[in-house]
């Protein structure tokens, strides 16, 4: 049998990685910044998910060779008119770190009737240096007012995806990536890559 085809993921953040590869099962090898050490630091400068994206997917194409596959993600709130958005990563003042993002959130949403939110997450496919193509997804539902749940990562034990009664930290991986925004804009991923890889 021949070895599945190489993805690699345009990342740090080693949760997205685990995800992405829970999700695609055997279908692809899929790598991180773990396996390269000249993955170069790119600059997250851009004001949407999708110019995040392209800047990750395109830089880090540009150094390695391969399906470069990059994914830019957060939380939007309905009752902070869209924030944290882009800005999720370092919303409590310090680049990914959940627990301060999570007080942050918590605070600003104290006393706040509509409790409305959904995880969007943006895919850029490149080569070469060039994007070839975006994807997106998304999930809606609602912000809890205390943490609940362990699994999953970042704002997980703060949501509660639209059907269900428990945060995607309570639901576990599997629930967590049948419905998950980054399982959505996969699955259209996947559907430009069998057409084109
Ligand atoms: P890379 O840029 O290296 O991929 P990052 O974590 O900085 O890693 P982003 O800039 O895309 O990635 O920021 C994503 C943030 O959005 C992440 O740190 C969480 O705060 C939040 N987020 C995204 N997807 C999430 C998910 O599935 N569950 C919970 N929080 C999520």
């Amino acid at each position: 049998m021949s070895n599945p085809p190489r993805l690699i993921v345009a990342t740090r953040n080693a949760h997205k990685t685990e995800e992405i590869r829970a999700i695609l099962g055997n279908r692809f090898e899929v790598l991180d910044a773990t396996a390269f050490p000249e993955f170069p630091e790119i600059e997250e400068t851009g004001q949407t998910f999708l110019e995040n994206a392209r800047l990750k997917a395109e830089g880090i194409s540009r150094q390695i060779d391969g399906w470069v596959l990059s994914d830019d993600s957060g939380l939007e709130v309905d009752a902070l008119g869209g924030a944290p958005g882009v800005w999720s990563s370092s919303f409590g003042g310090e680049e990914g770190n959940h627990g301060k993002n999570n007080e942050r959130l918590l605070r600003e949403m104290a006393g706040k009737t509509d409790r409305g939110a959904r995880f969007r997450c943006t895919m850029v496919l490149a080569r070469d240096g060039k994007e070839r193509a975006n994807f997106s997804g998304t999930v809606e539902g609602t912000l809890v007012d205390a943490l609940r749940g362990a699994g999953g990562f970042g704002y997980d034990p703060l949501f509660i995806p639209e059907g269900h009664e428990r945060t995607f930290a309570e639901l576990g991986d599997e629930v967590k990536n049948s419905l998950s925004h980054r399982s959505r804009a996969l699955a259209k991923v996947t559907d430009w890559l069998e057409v084109h890889f």
